[in-house]
């Protein structure tokens, strides 16, 4: 940066004062554009699946904790996260397996990708797991997951902690069982938030949405009858976002959810957001172009759209793609522009 006249005098000023970790803000050399170190990228579920099915040869769920492979920003090593604000996991849980009772201050979401017969438990509440199912897991609730089905399962984990990080206050909890107490019947919560009907002495607790899954079934019913009946945005297609459905805000205080469809043959305008986001390909084939860059998708590719990077879509065949973003906690903080 520094823009300002050096003379002998001021270099020696700012080099006396460094001692004291003083610097001048007019030598600054930190970024002020929009904008992160991140890097578009895009993992091959074709690439992926065999690592996370290797890895169940060489280690389980009671050593792992969790059987996470980390999906790392290649501009980012060493920081865990995929995008400047964000942390994606690939989780794999084998028929027989549990993953133990913990809790932390991180929110957590599921997108499930692969396989029947596993479920989470979160908050006292059990819900099967399906493809395509969006679930919440809000900041402190004991959450453990099982596989009592006959195939391996696979979800993505999105997680806030890199707020956590950011502000210090990433805690922790291990349950002194590994599976908690359910005291609510499974499909409670779908039946009781998930019907645009809430229970009358509701009361929202936390920032994170009380309904704990968000069947695929339904959302993609919702965005094939859209699809049909209303034109389409020339960038996104059919585009809906995943609501708390007690205050129409976003699942969590920080993460907002989407899930879009690209017809056949969209070839969508390009757009530009604040957002940091990964999208995870539920269905279809395409490409996406992000910041000048291509990348061909299948089903269960997962790609990375840094902030402030163009990104246009292109739908060789129907497209159902899952993403997750800061958007939330930007416009919480007025900090969301796009254009
Ligand atoms: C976690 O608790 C889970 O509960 C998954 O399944 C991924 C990544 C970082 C920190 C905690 C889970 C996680 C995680």
């Amino acid at each position: 940066m520094s823009h300002a006249p050096q003379s002998a005098e001021l270099a020696a000023f700012s080099k006396s004062i460094s001692g004291q970790s003083l610097k001048p803000l007019w030598e600054r050399t930190v970024s002020q554009k929009p904008g992160t170190p991140c890097a578009p990228h895009l993992w091959r579920w074709a690439d992926v699946e065999p690592e996370l099915l290797r890895s169940c040869e060489l280690i389980g769920t009671k050593d792992a904790e969790r059987r996470v492979l980390m999906l790392e920003n290649p501009e980012m090593p060493g920081t865990s996260f995929s995008a400047q604000t964000l942390f994606t996991g690939l989780q794999i849980i084998l028929p027989g397996e549990v993953a133990a009772a913990h809790r932390h201050t991180p929110n957590a979401l599921r997108f499930v990708v692969k396989g029947e017969g596993a479920y989470t438990a979160v908050g006292g509440e059990r819900t099967m797991m399906r493809p395509g199912d969006f679930i919440v897991t809000p900041n402190w609730a004991w959450h453990d997951h099982g596989n009592i089905g006959t195939e391996a399962v696979v979800w993505m984990d999105g997680l806030d902690s890199a707020f956590t990080k950011f502000f210090g206050t990433t805690f922790r909890e291990d349950y002194p069982q590994d599976t908690q107490p359910l005291y609510r019947a499974e499909g409670d919560s779908l039946a009781a938030f998930g019907s645009a009907l809430l229970p009358l002495e509701f009361h929202q607790e936390g920032a994170a949405s009380p309904l704990l899954v968000y069947p695929y079934a339904r959302t993609r019913d919702a965005l094939a009858q859209l699809q049909r009946s209303s034109p389409l945005h020339p960038a996104h297609g059919v585009k809906l976002r995943y609501a708390n459905p007690a205050n129409g805000k976003h699942p969590f205080p920080t993460m907002a959810a989407f899930m879009q469809l690209l017809p056949k043959g969209f070839e969508g305008q390009s757009s530009r957001s604040t957002e940091n986001a990964v999208c995870n390909v539920a269905e279809g084939r395409g490409a996406v172009t992000i910041a000048g860059k291509t990348f061909h998708f299948e089903p269960h590719d997962i790609f990375v759209v840094p902030g402030w990077c163009e990104v246009s879509f292109a739908a060789r065949e129907e497209s159902v793609i899952f993403s997750y973003s800061d958007r939330a906690a930007q416009e919480a903080m007025g900090f969301f522009r796009e254009g």
